[in-house]
């Protein structure tokens, strides 16, 4: 069992982890996805959670203060500590063996950060690792950590099909390979003939061959380890 925080000044828009897949995998009891509002823990009568940056330059960083009392309250909701991820462009990217070693923590605490950061002070403090999904720049981390929880969620045991998981893009640093269904024969194009073959094994080296030669075609970084 998984249990998801996700701190965020816009829990209202998280709706992609209550359908489809993550629905059934809480429904299930595989996972539980708690949202929580920074604004909360704002600070005075406006519930302030971000001020102008010292030394000037654009934008607004989050405050030290409702970062750090968020952080303990939530924490303080079930009995185990959870790992702290900070959703940041500056943290190094997603890939689907860091999925697979987060996606054994039993509580992760998502911290959604936004306009032009947050205080250092919090990240040195209370954070255990940092996490970007890709080299470009997005509004805020909830996207990112949606992208996460998706990730996270669908490999929970009992989430999807194991052998699906297994055969996944990536789960063995491959892409997929092609697949087909009926008809045999649609508009002139016909099905590689080894998949209506019976042939198991030919099968299975088939599909081993189209997805070293697609990788190799379309992301050789991942056959060179780089
Ligand atoms: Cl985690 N956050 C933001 N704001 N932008 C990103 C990202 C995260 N990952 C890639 N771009």
């Amino acid at each position: 069992m998984l249990r998801l925080d996700v701190l965020t000044l816009f829990p209202e828009i998280f709706a992609p982890l209550f359908a489809s897949i993550p629905a059934r995998a809480q429904q299930a009891g595989l996972v539980a996805v708690h949202l929580h509002n920074l604004r909360q823990w704002g600070v005075g009568r406006h519930r302030q959670v971000d001020d102008t940056p010292y030394g000037g330059g654009p934008g607004m960083v989050l405050l030290a203060e409702p970062l750090f009392r968020a952080t303990e309250a939530i924490t303080a909701l079930a009995p185990e500590r959870p790992r702290v991820l900070l959703m940041s462009p500056q943290g190094p990217r997603l890939d689907q063996a860091a999925v697979f070693r987060l996606a054994r923590e039993s509580r992760l605490l998502l911290v959604c950060g936004h306009y032009e950061g947050l205080d250092e002070r919090y990240r040195e403090a209370l954070v255990d690792e940092e996490v970007s999904i890709g080299d470009y720049v997005l509004s805020g981390g909830e996207l990112a950590a949606m992208v996460l929880s998706d990730a996270l969620i669908r490999v929970q045991p009992g989430a999807i099909d194991a052998e699906s998981v297994r055969q996944d893009s990536f789960a063995e640093g491959l892409l997929d390979h092609p697949h087909y269904s009926r008809p045999a024969t649609f508009r002139g194009m016909a099905v590689p003939p080894v998949l209506l073959s019976g042939n198991h094994a030919a099968i299975e080296k088939w599909r081993r061959e189209q997805a070293l030669v697609r990788t190799a075609e379309r992301r050789p970084d991942l056959l060179s380890g780089s």
